[in-house]
């Protein structure tokens, strides 16, 4: 669809879905009263910088049910967010939303050559996570055979794989490059498998950290997004370029802020992400904000889909560490650990010792060079130390320990320790 055709659908939905919220939703109807905005003004998709801003807070205060926009009867589903502080985000689903959240995996999934022909192996968590469901509703979607494994069990997940020739993986990040090594530990190589693609997501992972599992599994690694709070998995996917993920705009507009003035930035300024459901019916957010940092474009995709790209989110706003006065992106880390020839199995340690920032980064080293001796290890963790100083301007303490000692995730990887926090 040309983007100007998308703008007019965009303006025909917000302009409804606004009315929407406003007559079944307390509390969106108050902040929009507070801020002097009226449904009458919202004319077109140019209105929606008018509309207040939703955030985690806000879902917090409304918990459980105080964002619900219809009935409750007319909800099939609940899931919720993986946080484990605080209340969880709830979100709740009509059978028309379920059908436009998995028609939002179901494009992934084509995005990443997958057809019914395909074997889709599901190893996101089931239960209240939306990895799991939304990837499983996509693949029946698209009318592949649909492997509803659900994470962990990992002998139980190569035997399947192999057994029933499973030919795409949808799983996290961590857990594919963890399902890789399994398979190398177990004498596989990776033309061995059937796999040609994966499609990971849920948490951060770099270009470097791609390759590595593009490599471990012999497949093509692509990335998916989204949001408890936007329906789950599906909002953005990426497609056979690999070179950003393609939103779906008909579903949810974009617009990327400053997070600390709300301001909203133009395009290719990098700021934080805010998505407005245009068509959802029971938890339709408007103007959310993630607290994801990412950079929107335009340019033309070679692909032919036109919906807009956002890049890797960069970092969050909210759990950007500041180490000694310096910004700190975990994946700047796992960047240098992959460039050095370290798996990206790592965990960061930040702490606070008479005043100062600490920084400890703690590395598995690849078996091969475990039978160092204990100087070799020495200039190992002086070397890594370096290139981690050349990166971020900080120098960090690495510590080299034995393989398979850093706990390997399932889901979403741990992977920073802030212990300042504790002191406060
Ligand atoms: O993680 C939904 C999901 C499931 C996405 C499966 C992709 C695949 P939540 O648990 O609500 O939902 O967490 C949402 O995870 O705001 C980002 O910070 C982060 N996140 C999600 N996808 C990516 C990604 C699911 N591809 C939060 N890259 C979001 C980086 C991601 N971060």
């Amino acid at each position: 669809m040309p983007h100007d055709a998308i703008r007019a659908l965009q303006t025909e939905k917000l302009v409804k879905q606004v009315r929407h919220v406003y007559d079944h939703v307390p509390y969106y109807r108050d902040l929009m009263d507070k801020k002097g905005v009226s449904p009458d003004d919202i004319k077109s998709i140019d209105d929606l910088c008018k509309l207040p801003f939703l955030s985690k807070a806000d879902l917090r205060e409304t918990y459980p049910y105080g964002m619900l926009a219809v009935p409750l009867s007319d909800c099939v589903r609940i899931q919720s967010t993986s946080g484990t502080t605080g209340k969880r985000v709830i979100a709740y689903y009509t059978q028309h939303d379920i059908d436009l959240w998995e028609e939002c995996c179901a494009r992934a999934i084509v995005a990443a050559g997958g057809s019914r022909d395909d074997v889709v192996q599901v190893c996101y968590g089931y239960g209240l996570f939306t990895g799991g469901s939304g990837l499983h509703g996509g693949s029946h979607k698209v009318g592949s055979l649909t492997l509803p494994m659900s994470s962990g069990n990992t002998d139980r997940q190569i035997q399947f794989m192999m057994d029933l020739k499973a030919t795409m993986l949808c799983c996290t990040p961590s857990y594919a490059a963890y399902i890789g090594e399994s398979l190398r530990d177990r004498g596989y190589k990776p033309e061995d498998n059937y796999l040609k693609a994966g499609i990971f997501g849920a948490e951060p992972w770099t270009e470097e950290m791609r390759r590595d599992i593009e490599k471990s599994l012999g497949i093509k690694a692509y990335d998916i997004y989204g949001l408890t709070e936007t329906s789950g998995p599906g909002v953005a996917f990426e497609c056979s370029e690999q070179h950003g993920m393609h939103i779906n705009e008909d579903h949810f507009a974009v617009e990327v802020i400053d997070p600390d003035t709300g301001e909203v930035l133009p395009e290719g300024e990098k700021g934080e992400l805010v998505f407005t459901s245009l068509d959802k019916e029971a938890f339709p957010l408007l103007r959310y904000r993630t607290r994801d940092i990412c950079v929107l474009t335009r340019e033309k995709c070679p692909c032919g889909r036109t919906h807009v790209r956002m890049s890797k989110p960069l970092g969050r706003s909210d759990d950007m560490l500041i180490i000694r006065g310096v910004n700190v992106f975990p994946s700047q880390i796992e960047t240098v650990l992959i460039n050095e020839g370290y798996a990206p199995v790592y965990r960061i340690e930040v702490d606070r010792v008479n005043n100062s920032d600490t920084l400890d980064v703690f590395v598995e080293l690849p078996p091969d060079r475990f039978t160092d001796t204990v100087s070799g290890i020495i200039s190992k963790e002086k070397k890594l130390g370096g290139a981690i100083r050349t990166m971020l301007g900080i120098s960090p303490i690495v510590h080299l320990v034995p393989p398979k000692t850093i706990e390997r995730s399932e889901g979403k990887a741990v992977r920073v320790i802030d212990k300042r926090k504790l002191h406060d």
